[in-house]
């Protein structure tokens, strides 16, 4: 059993897939909840408190020697803060932070301890330190919900890009992915709605409540009669305090009462209006049609608001700095983790597809990147093969014929079921590894994911990629006697966040959300979102953290052995741990590395070339180290080995600089 409690992974020399799992449980048993491979972090979701992240843990992990402390989420903050101030290794660079693992698995819990230690280690100012740290608990509220996955799941993901000027933090900037917005209107057996309702109706004063016109919440068909005993109702209550802290924090003043015309809001409800050869006509809504319009008012409300939100956000920690400032930056990513529920619809798929990407950006990172260059470098190199998503990803995202384009395909077509779409998809990826046809009434059909197969119900998926209001309730709303509700519906949200007056709308076309014509679909604007935060992470130095669920009941001290081999399995952490072992995860250029460690050899003007990076590593006792034909080949350990090196020289010339002073003087 040598080395079952190792601390990393990469370490051990011999490990298959059951001593893997031995390792990580007995470390679980412990509490020892984290573990390395190299230079990758694995969390266990402990379902418990855990006395890991007091104040005198958070002061040892500041600017630490990993090699000297046990595996931790503040470690991997301190890495990237470090690696961001070009201490750890070449030059600065912006850093992402990407935390991946299934629904439940702890990403959202790693991404405030993440904030939390870097908000740290930078020493902000306590205002903007605590407007920052405001951010989560008020998307939280918003953008959260109780699924049978996770009591607090996210309904949307985000990317927080905190942005510094030298060591100090000046602002930050979110990006939030897909809110899941039908959940405002239909929750699904044993799950709710979003936690502000509850907060809200609990925490409310009776004078507010009159003010707002709220009702007993048993009334609520969107809450579903989910309301909870009176314990739970306090802790709401005690929620909506502290949002509204947050909402004060944050820097938000109370905006006006919601309102719309009744009378019309009835109108457009109840009835269709078009106009044919100028003339316009009124048809009357049966109910099913007033219900569904009823519902996607709700819907795109919420979401408005919800955009609005981060847009404010965006707005209050922009950082206030001069323009030619040069601001680097750290980026957290916390997305939806992978999702299989009894019904699957259109928003898992995209949760599913984001998940994809992030799996094919861990993999392309890890493995085709760094084999690539060994090969490019002349490296002698034992190629590790992995399971590569990428033909996963083509079949939802390829053009012309993807998942996706098929369905944008089908959605612009009036008459097209969603039946039709399903039958479509059959016909084209009926042989297709990664699909497979559903015999059944229902339109059903099955994608074999990385992470699993997973069974989903097409009904829907048309219109909700439409995702289109009738243009009679826009003009309601944009006419509200609400000024928020009128800017929310007058305006377009556009990618970046920020809101955008409706007259821009012509240079903005592809923002445009509203105009049913012009109109990106769902599943295009995604996917190009989904692009535009590939293209930021692949020019940032990653940090990968990547979180297991120990078992599906939300339980401490519980592990379900195969639930959890699962898991590493299609994380690929066994590949992981022998490309970490046997690999070379830092591989600086020949003047990347002289211009940094020339120092070493006293010789500041050394030549930046292939020799003078030798002379350099050969006055060191560093081994196992690589030269290719334009840059060396490293051990992850490497660099924490040459920055010790630079520390002693460091403390070195300090002490002659003061003998030289005190015989001077
Ligand atoms: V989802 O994809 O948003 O549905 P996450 O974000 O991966 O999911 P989350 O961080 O919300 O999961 O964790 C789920 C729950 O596990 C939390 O609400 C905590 O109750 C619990 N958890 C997670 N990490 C820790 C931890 N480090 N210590 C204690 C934890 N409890
Ligand atoms: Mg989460």
């Amino acid at each position: 059993m040598e080395g079952l409690f190792h601390e990393d992974l990469a370490a051990l020399s011999d490990l298959d897939e059951q001593s893997l799992l031995e390792s990580l449980s007995q470390r679980f048993k412990q509490d020892r909840i984290y573990t390395y491979i190299g230079d990758i972090l694995v969390a266990i979701n402990p379902f418990k408190y855990l006395p890991l992240y007091v104040k005198e843990v958070s002061e040892r992990y500041k600017y630490h020697e990993k090699s000297k402390l046990p595996p931790h989420i503040f470690a991997v903050a301190d890495r990237a803060y470090q690696s961001m101030m070009g201490r750890l290794a070449t030059g600065r660079r912006n850093q992402c932070i990407v935390i991946s693992g299934e629904s439940g698995a702890g990403k959202t819990e790693s991404t405030k301890l993440l904030l939390r230690q870097i908000m740290e280690l930078c020493r902000a100012n306590s205002q903007l330190e605590q407007q920052i740290l405001q951010v989560n608990p008020l998307l939280e509220a918003f953008g959260n919900a109780q699924t049978v996955m996770n009591d607090n799941s996210s309904r949307f993901g985000k990317y927080i890009q905190l942005r510094f000027h030298n060591s100090s933090v000046k602002g930050a900037k979110i990006n939030e992915y897909l809110l899941e917005k039908s959940r405002v209107v239909h929750q699904d057996e044993g799950e709710r709605n979003f936690h502000i309702f509850y907060c809200m109706l609990a925490g409310i004063s009776p004078d507010d409540k009159d003010m707002y016109g709220l009702l007993d919440p048993t009334q609520y068909r969107y809450l579903n009669g989910r309301y909870g005993s009176e314990d739970i109702v306090r802790k709401w209550g005690e929620k909506y305090s502290e949002v509204c802290n947050a909402m004060d924090m944050v820097g938000f003043q109370e905006q006006g009462q919601f309102g719309v015309q009744e009378e019309e809001l009835l109108r457009s409800l109840t009835c269709t209006l078009s106009v044919t050869r100028g003339e316009a006509i009124r048809r009357l809504h049966n109910q099913q049609q007033a219900e569904d319009a009823r519902d996607s008012i709700a819907k795109v409300a919420y979401g408005r608001v919800f955009g609005w939100i981060v847009s404010k956000v965006n707005e209050l920690l922009a950082p206030n700095v001069d323009f030619d400032v040069e601001l680097t930056e750290i980026g957290i990513l916390d997305i939806f983790g992978f999702e299989n529920f009894a019904v699957n619809r259109f928003e898992q798929l995209c949760i599913n597809l984001a998940n994809e990407q992030l799996q094919y950006f861990f993999n392309h990172h890890i493995f085709l990147m760094e084999q690539n260059e060994y090969k490019e470098e002349g490296i002698e190199w034992e190629t590790i093969s992995f399971k590569d998503n990428k033909p996963i990803l083509d079949l939802i995202l390829t053009k012309p014929i993807g998942i996706l384009s098929l369905l944008d395909e089908q959605s612009a077509f009036p008459q097209a079921s969603d039946r039709d779409f399903v039958d479509k998809l059959n016909s084209k990826f009926k042989s297709s590894p990664h699909y497979e046809v559903v015999r059944s009434r229902s339109p059903l059909f099955t994608v074999v994911h990385y992470a699993g197969k997973v069974q989903y119900n097409g009904g829907g998926f048309l219109e909700m990629n439409r995702d289109t209001i009738p243009a009679s309730i826009r003009d309601l709303f944009i006419n509200s006697v609400t000024p928020l509700l009128s800017v929310l519906f007058a305006a377009t949200i556009s990618r970046t966040g920020t809101l955008m007056p409706r007259k821009a709308k012509v240079m903005q076309k592809a923002d445009d959300n509203f105009n049913s014509t012009r109109k990106q679909s769902v599943g295009a604007q995604f996917k190009h979102s989904l692009a535009v935060l590939m293209e930021k992470m692949f020019v940032a130095s990653p940090h990968f953290v990547r979180c297991i669920k120990p078992n599906g009941n939300k339980l401490p001290d519980q592990v379900d052995n195969k639930r959890v081999m699962d898991q590493l399995r299609y994380n690929g952490l066994l590949e992981t741990i022998r490309i970490r072992r046997d690999g070379f995860s830092w591989r600086p250029s020949f003047k990347e590395f002289a211009q940094r460690y020339n120092i070493l050899l006293i010789k500041p003007d050394l030549p930046l070339t292939k020799e003078s990076c030798l002379s350099i590593l050969n006055t060191t006792e560093i081994h196992g180290w690589k030269c290719g034909s334009s840059r060396l080949f490293f051990k992850y350990w490497h660099q924490e080995e040459l920055s010790r090196l630079l520390e002693r020289l460091g403390k070195a010339a300090l002490v002659i600089q003061k003998n030289y002073l005190s015989l001077r003087y």
